[in-house]
């Protein structure tokens, strides 16, 4: 029988949290850029299994994907010499399901006066005729940021093996007002009604972050508009902006260039000052040449973001093959610079996320792309046990005494996919109209606090004793018109090593629970927990290294520690399978 029923004895204890702050960083550490460590020496617990990562090293920023001839490209900020950043190089990889992948020699690496200094992030564009083109933030010898321009040195390479920089580089440089310093990775480019090719840069102007807005028609000759495409007070430096259309009435992705009166546009920001990936949704006025977020689609850190855990410098792309836009984001470590060089690596990517606009219009939707899937073993279903087949639920007994343990997978490399079914919320808590941020009320109020609805969800990567254990579960409030559910991980139990950044993540999910339900689907990869609720509305990575709860010695128990019962109405899981990627 692949499940069993867990009596757990002092379970609120075992839940009690502590955690020290250390926060990883992107900052330049000159004396430690070039120090490598050997990474097949030491042992390896939390190297991932089917998560993108380059062998060792340094990775950051994934730039300039697309697919081309049918092969998928994935270039990202990469230093060879070490495991913090540095040495900035453009590394590549290709691959035909975005989940096994091949490495290339470095496409792009400083070798031109205006990228001397490092090659830094930037994106792809597929030109008329379908020749791509790669505009990419180039460090020149003034340590200036200038933004320069590359092509394929032969189209009929589908591995698109070697790249050639433009002789007119760089093509935009920071004159007339633009801080050196803060001018930086170009977006996808998209092509307006007269033509014209449009790009934007990521600035800022003191504490105003700035879309900066080029045009050419030539992709070589470009000028700068007289206004941003947008801006934004008190927000701090924009880095790695995203623009990009999305369908109003279905969930394919659209090409970069499109637009018309069933289309919204996504802006999205990497905000500098606290790494968060924000995005509003808005219009695009043509005529003004001007992105306008929609009313109530909140322009600072407080708004939206892709992800309410580790996530970073995101960027999307438009898949002609499936006709769909794919999310690429960066993770970056929560353990010290120190760990990182004894590691050998520091920086994964997250799962390629396909993404849509939500049926609302006021939100995107994200799920896992379906290639994923292929990597899972075969499925454990608790449905379809000898003692629950046929049953509608589970009942998860309010007395948080009963756990269920999922048996049979390999709990440090699974997916997993949960329903819960709530058949009344009269008992849910209060919201009191001062809990209005997340982070805080899953902070204040941990998987060890008890409430009425919740928390009820997933524990991952945790011991048989719970000391480690990465909670993501939920929490229903009876707020003033509606029920206000709340989404968490919390790590404060993740790893009995003090030395870790252990953020209690969380996020506000806008879902109908006593309609819905509430679904929950976690990919666990050793010293990853990345988690999608609501089916892809609230998204949260939780960056995690146990001590104990490896390999073999994790485990995976779905509970709930409310006073009131939870149905649970579907439990499966998958093992999952190793990626291939080639070095
Ligand atoms: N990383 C790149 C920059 C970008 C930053 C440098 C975001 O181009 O602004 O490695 O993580």
């Amino acid at each position: 029988m692949p499940f069993t029923v867990v009596w757990f004895v002092g379970l609120c204890s075992l839940f009690l949290g502590y955690g020290v702050h250390v926060e990883a960083s992107h900052r330049g550490f000159s004396h430690l850029q070039s120090q490598e460590q050997n990474t097949t020496a030491t042992y390896q617990p939390y190297r991932t299994g089917y998560h993108f990562q380059p062998a060792k090293n340094w990775i950051n920023d994934p730039n300039g994907p697309m697919i081309y001839k049918g092969i998928y490209h994935l270039f990202y900020q990469y230093n060879p010499y070490g495991a913090v950043w540095g040495n900035i190089v453009w590394a590549h990889a290709t691959s035909t399901d975005l989940v096994n992948w091949v490495h290339h020699e470095f496409a792009i690496k400083p070798s031109i006066e205006s990228d001397i200094n490092g090659c830094w992030s930037g994106s792809a564009t597929i030109l008329h005729g379908g020749k791509p083109a790669i505009l990419y933030t180039g460090i020149d010898p003034q340590n200036r940021q200038v933004q320069n321009l590359a092509f394929p040195k032969n189209l009929s390479d589908q591995f698109l093996r070697e790249w050639i920089k433009s002789p007119q580089n760089p093509v935009m440089t920071p004159i007339d007002g633009i801080n050196a310093s803060s001018f930086r990775d170009p977006t996808t480019a998209w092509k307006g009604p007269d033509g014209r090719w449009r790009v934007i840069i990521g600035s800022k102007i003191d504490r105003l972050g700035k879309a900066i807005l080029y045009r050419s028609k030539n992709f070589t000759h470009w000028v700068r508009a007289h206004h941003p495409l947008h801006s934004s007070n008190n927000t701090g430096m924009w880095e790695c902006p995203d623009f990009f259309p999305v369908s109003v009435n279905s969930t394919v992705g659209l090409d970069t260039s499109v637009n018309g009166p069933s289309v919204k546009h996504v802006l999205k920001v990497s905000l500098d000052d606290n790494k968060h990936d924000c995005y509003t949704i808005g219009a695009y006025d043509l005529k003004k040449d001007k992105y306008v977020p929609d009313n109530g689609s909140i322009d600072n850190s407080s708004g939206l973001r892709y992800d309410y855990g580790k996530f970073y410098a995101s960027k999307t792309f438009f898949d002609s093959s499936k006709n769909r836009r794919i999310l690429l984001g960066w993770i970056n470590e929560s353990d010290s610079e120190q760990d990182d060089i004894k590691k050998g690596w520091s920086g994964i990517h997250a799962i390629p996320r396909n993404i849509w606009l939500d049926k609302t219009g006021k939100q995107l939707v994200q799920w896992p792309i379906e290639e994923i899937e292929t990597l899972r073993g075969k499925p454990v279903d608790w449905f379809s046990t000898e003692k629950k087949a046929g049953s509608e639920f589970e009942v998860l007994a309010a007395d948080a005494s009963q756990i269920l343990e999922v048996l049979d997978i390999t709990a440090a490399q699974v997916d997993v996919e949960v329903l819960f079914d709530l058949p009344t919320l009269e008992k849910a808590e209060n919201l009191d109209p001062s809990w209005n941020d997340p982070l805080l009320l899953c902070s204040e109020k941990g998987a060890s606090v008890r409430g009425s609805l919740g928390p009820f969800g997933l524990l991952a990567l945790a011991t048989e004793g719970l000391e480690e254990q990465t909670a993501i579960f939920f929490r229903i409030f009876k707020g003033q018109d509606r029920y206000v559910v709340l989404m968490c991980s919390d790590q404060s139990r993740s790893s009995l090593r003090q030395d870790l950044d252990k953020t209690t993540y969380g996020a506000f999910l806008d879902v109908d629970p006593l309609h819905e339900g509430l679904s929950l689907r976690s990919l666990i990869d050793h010293s990853i927990v990345e988690s999608f609720g609501g089916n892809g509305k609230a998204c949260i990575i939780a960056r995690v290294y146990p001590k104990l709860a490896i390999n073999d010695n994790a485990h995976l128990y779905v509970f709930n520690n409310g006073t009131e019962n939870v149905r649970l109405s579907k439990l499966k899981a998958w093992s999952m399978k190793k990626a291939h990627i080639i070095y």
